[in-house]
C-alpha cells in the first residue's frame, strides 16, 4: 500500500505525515492508505527469515519466537483501536508560545484500524510471569539518533495494563499484514495509551522492576505544567505520559471556512483515554456560554474514537464553534490553551475551536 497523495507531509527523514482534517473524518476504520505516521527515527528493513521477538526479564521462561512461531502458538484475537500521538493538536500550542524541535501536527495524528494478532497476556502466561515484574518494556528495531547517541525506540506499560486482554501484539491492520511504514512484521497496541506506547518493529519484550530506562519513557513523553521551561525541567520528577486525556475535534467545517449556506452539516471525532469511553460531545455557538449535545454515531467503547455529527442553522453572529466532550468518568476538556500549554507541547485537548465567516 502507499500512502494518500492528500497526506500533509511534516517531516521526510524520519518520515511524519498525517492526513487532511476531511480525510481523516471520512472513514470510521481508516484505511492504511490514509493513516497517519509517526516516526522518531529509520524505518528498518526487517527480514523475516532472521525476526525474532524475544521475551525476557522477570520471567519463569525466557521465549523466542519466529513470527510464524508466534503465530502458531496463540490464537488469533483482533481488536478495533484507535492510536493517537500525544503530539495531536500540538500547532494550536505553538501558537501561544513556540515549542521548538517538535512535530506542528494538526488534529489529525490520530487514526483507527482493526488490528489482529495476538493478546500480550497470554505471551506473559506462557513466558511466566515473577512477582517482581511491574513493567513490561518494548524495544523496536529502528535507529533514533538523539543528544549524540544512536538507539532503538522503546517504551513500557505497567504490568496491569500488560495483562488485560486488550493489547495487541499485532501483525496485522485492517486485516492485511502490517506494512513496514506502521511496523512489520509486530507492533505493539495499546488502547487507551499514548501513541509512544504501541511500539512499532517490535523485537524485545522486558519484564523488569522499573519503567523502560528508554529515551522515549524517561525524558520524552513527560507531562509537565505550563509555567516549566526546558531550562528549568525537572525530568525525574515529571510523570509519564499513559492514559489519554479526553479530547474532541470538530473536523468538518475546517477553520477559518467561508460558508455560503446557514444549514451546515458540522462533523468530528471524539475519544476518552484508559478504561473511559465518551459520555456526550457538545457544541457552542456562543463562545461556551450555552452547549447542545450532538449525535454520535456509534455506540461509544473505551479505546477507540467516536464519530459525531450535528446539524445546526448559523445565526448571524456566529464566528466560532466550539466542542468538546465528557468521559464516562465525568472528566471534560480544559477551555484554553494557555492551560494545558507546555514546552513539549503534549496532551492538548483545550476546547478545540473552529473560526467561520460567511460568503454573503
Ligand atoms: N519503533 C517505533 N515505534 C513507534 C514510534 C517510533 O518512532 N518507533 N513512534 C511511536 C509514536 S510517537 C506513535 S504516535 C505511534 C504512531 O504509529 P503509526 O506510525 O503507525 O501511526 O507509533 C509509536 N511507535
Ligand atoms: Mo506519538
Amino acid at each position: 500500500m502507499t500512502k494518500h497523495p492528500d497526506l500533509i507531509i511534516l517531516e521526510q527523514k524520519p518520515f511524519n505525515a498525517a492526513p487532511p482534517l476531511n480525510l481523516l473524518r471520512q472513514a470510521f476504520i481508516t484505511p492504511e492508505s490514509g493513516f497517519f505516521v509517526r516516526n522518531h527515527g529509520s524505518i528498518p528493513e526487517v527480514d523475516l527469515v532472521n525476526y525474532r521477538l524475544s521475551v525476557t526479564g522477570n520471567v519463569q521462561q525466557s521465549l523466542n519466537f519466529s513470527l510464524d512461531e508466534l503465530r502458531a502458538a496463540f490464537p488469533k484475537r483482533t481488536i478495533t483501536a484507535t492510536l493517537h500521538c500525544a503530539g495531536n493538536r500540538r500547532d494550536e500550542l505553538m501558537k501561544v508560545a513556540p515549542i521548538p524541535d517538535e512535530e506542528a501536527w494538526g488534529a489529525s495524528a490520530i487514526s483507527n484500524a482493526v488490528w489482529g494478532g495476538v493478546w500480550l497476556t497470554e505471551v506473559l502466561h506462557k513466558a511466566g510471569v515473577e512477582p517482581d515484574a511491574q513493567h513490561v518494556a518494548f524495544s523496536g528495531l529502528d535507529d533514533v539518533e538523539k543528544e549524540g547517541r544512536k538507539f532503538h525506540f522503546g517504551g513500557s506499560i505497567p504490568i496491569a495494563k500488560a495483562l488485560n486482554s486488550e493489547v495487541l501484539l499485532a501483525y496485522e491492520m485492517n486485516g492485511e499484514p502490517l506494512t513496514l511504514m506502521h511496523g512489520f512484521p509486530l507492533r505493539v497496541v495499546v488502547p487507551g495509551y499514548i501513541g509512544a506506547r504501541s511500539v512499532k518493529w517490535l523485537s524485545k519484550i522486558t519484564l523488569q522492576s522499573a519503567p523502560s530506562d528508554n529515551y522515549f519513557q524517561t525524558q520524552a513523553y513527560k507531562l509537565f505544567p505550563p509555567d516549566v521551561q526546558a531550562e528549568t525541567a525537572d525530568w525525574e520528577q515529571a510523570p509519564m505520559l499513559e492514559e489519554l486525556f479526553v479530547n474532541a475535534v470538530i473536523c468538518q467545517p475546517a477553520d477559518k471556512a467561508i460558508l455560503s449556506t446557514n444549514l451546515i452539516l458540522v462533523e468530528g471525532y471524539a475519544i476518552a483515554g484508559g478504561n473511559r469511553h465518551i459520555e456526550r460531545v457538545e457544541l457552542s455557538l456562543d463562545l461556551g456560554t450555552t452547549w447542545v449535545q450532538v449525535q454520535l454515531l456509534e455506540k461509544p467503547q473505551p479505546g477507540t474514537w467516536q464519530f459525531w455529527q450535528h446539524q445546526l442553522e448559523l445565526q448571524s453572529d456566529t464566528t466560532e464553534l466550539i466542542v468538546r466532550a465528557w468521559d464516562s468518568q465525568g472528566n471534560t476538556q480544559p477551555q484554553n490553551l494557555e492551560q494545558v500549554w507546555n514546552f513539549k507541547g503534549y496532551m492538548n485537548n483545550a476546547w478545540h475551536r473552529v473560526r467561520i465567516n460567511k460568503s454573503q
